[in-house]
């Protein structure tokens, strides 16, 4: 799929994995992998890239129809609001999709965030049934409008459909309005066979949290994967909310992440989204483990969760990803610098995330997090460098936040400056998908995302 003719590419900046470097050559095959880099090399026969060269950032965590609720519920109910009102909103939301609503809302979606520099996306997808919860005849249905809409805006996707069975610790029965996402094991398996063997995407498998998994069906979705694809990475929420942690405390005496770690060998397939509420001695455990957490710093901002313990992990050598969760946020620059604030404030110091003297910060989460995410989401994308797929952002050195900053600076003022548009041009797999900062599908993807919000807001 995709194929085309060997390219060479010249970057007078890239920023390899052992750091910035002049003159570079990338070599990229013709099914869009590189296959090799050399330095100190000339411009003679390549494409010049228009600026300093970046890998492109994994986006771990997307729940893609709720780019449709975005601002639709900042105002204060009768109650507190929290994250479990917000949770109803999203419930009484997700009753208005139709398939095609979903395909139009997530190819929105992917075309903002294939222009902010995020080229693969983690689709956390549980809108499995009709809005009456009953199957569709192809049990797929859902999933093929996601992969639809990847498709159309040339992101690169891994599927992690949801197992959702229940509303609450220890099996506590489905409400009403969850049933468009709870499933069967038999349902799940299902799904999971309709979308068959040959894929243009990573599949994975996803027990929503352990709010809505009994240990026998995580057991059982092990199961599934043990036999369909052993490697696939497996993603759930994991301890997002305090009154989470304590109903988990209270069904079984365990923190959420020290029940997983207890009672299930958590390994480098994993990514932990929302692992928020961690004591230090679970965060070193878990970073021991080598999982990726997912860290979604504006949903998790605006969803008032609360604050990552950072420092016990990232000390402890545990890596982190980010997402873009609820698209409150498509910028991965923003949740990079939302992560990094949230330390700040909380510890009333400044850069937090590195302590090495001379370190880049901006630098070192990008890197951090962009290896995490190719981790999390199992896709070839660890850096610019033989064997991985060409996956890059080209930086735009008109913004005025970026002119004249040095290689050595100039993650930190994307990161941290006051960058509007630090995205020139950027590369999925060997094929421009962002040309200034502009997806060539983006004129035509509006008008129908406009006639579906105004159904949807009506
Ligand atoms: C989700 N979102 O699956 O969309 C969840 C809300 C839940 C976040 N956790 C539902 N941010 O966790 O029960
Ligand atoms: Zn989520």
């Amino acid at each position: 799929m995709n194929a085309s003719t060997p390219q060479r590419y010249f970057a007078a900046d890239a920023w390899l994995p052992d750091g910035w470097a002049r003159n570079v050559v990338f070599n990229v095959d013709a099914a869009g992998m590189i296959e090799d880099v050399a330095l100190g090399g000339d411009a003679l026969g390549a494409e010049i890239l228009r600026g300093p060269v970046i890998p492109a950032m994994p986006n771990l965590h997307s729940h893609a129809f709720q780019r449709a609720m975005a601002g639709l519920t900042q105002r204060a109910g009768s109650h507190a609001d929290s994250f479990w009102s917000w949770r109803e909103c999203m419930y009484r939301f997700v009753e208005r999709l139709t398939p095609d609503d979903i395909e139009v809302i997530a190819t929105q979606l992917y075309i903002e965030l294939l222009q902010q520099g995020y080229t693969s996306v983690g689709e956390f997808h549980y809108l499995h049934h009709d809005a009456r919860g009953r199957r569709y005849r192809d049990p797929a249905e859902t999933s093929r409008r996601i992969i639809g809409a990847a498709q159309c805006a040339g992101i690169e996707l891994s599927l992690l459909p949801v197992l959702y069975r229940h509303a609450g610790f220890g099996g506590e029965a489905p409400s009403e309005a969850q049933r468009r996402f709870v499933c069967t094991l038999e349902d799940y398996a299902r799904i999971v066979e309709a979308l068959g063997g040959e894929r243009a995407y990573v599949l994975g498998f996803a027990p929503h949290s352990l709010r809505a998994v009994t240990p026998e069906s995580l057991e059982q979705l092990l199961a599934l994967r043990a036999a369909v694809a052993p490697q696939a990475p497996l993603h759930l929420h994991i301890a997002e909310q305090q009154r989470e942690v304590e109903d988990c405390l209270a069904w079984s005496g365990l923190r959420p992440v020290e029940w997983l770690l207890q009672n299930v060998s958590v390994d480098g397939s994993w990514c932990l989204v929302h692992a928020t509420h961690m004591r230090d001695i679970e965060a070193v455990s878990l970073a021991t483990r080598g999982a990726v957490v997912g860290l979604c710093p504006s949903t998790e901002a605006d969803l008032g969760d609360g604050i990552f313990n950072a420092e016990a992990f990232v000390m402890a050598g545990g890596r982190i990803g980010i997402g873009s969760d609820s698209q409150v946020g498509v910028s991965p620059w923003a949740e990079l610098r939302g992560f990094e604030y949230s330390q700040r404030l909380q510890r009333r110091r400044r850069n937090v995330f590195v302590q090495q003297a001379d370190v880049s910060v901006g630098a070192e989460l990008y890197r951090c997090a962009q290896l995490g995410g190719a981790q999390a989401l199992g896709q070839p994308v660890m850096g610019l460098a033989p064997g991985q797929r060409a996956d890059w952002v080209v930086l735009n050195m008109d913004d005025p936040a970026l002119v004249e900053q040095a290689p050595q600076t100039l993650l930190d003022a994307a990161v941290f400056g006051p960058a509007q548009r630090p995205v020139r041009d950027v590369m999925v797999g060997g094929h421009w998908r962002v040309r200034d900062g502009v997806h060539p599908g983006a004129e035509a993807a509006l008008p129908a995302y406009r006639k579906t919000l105004r159904r949807l807001l009506a």
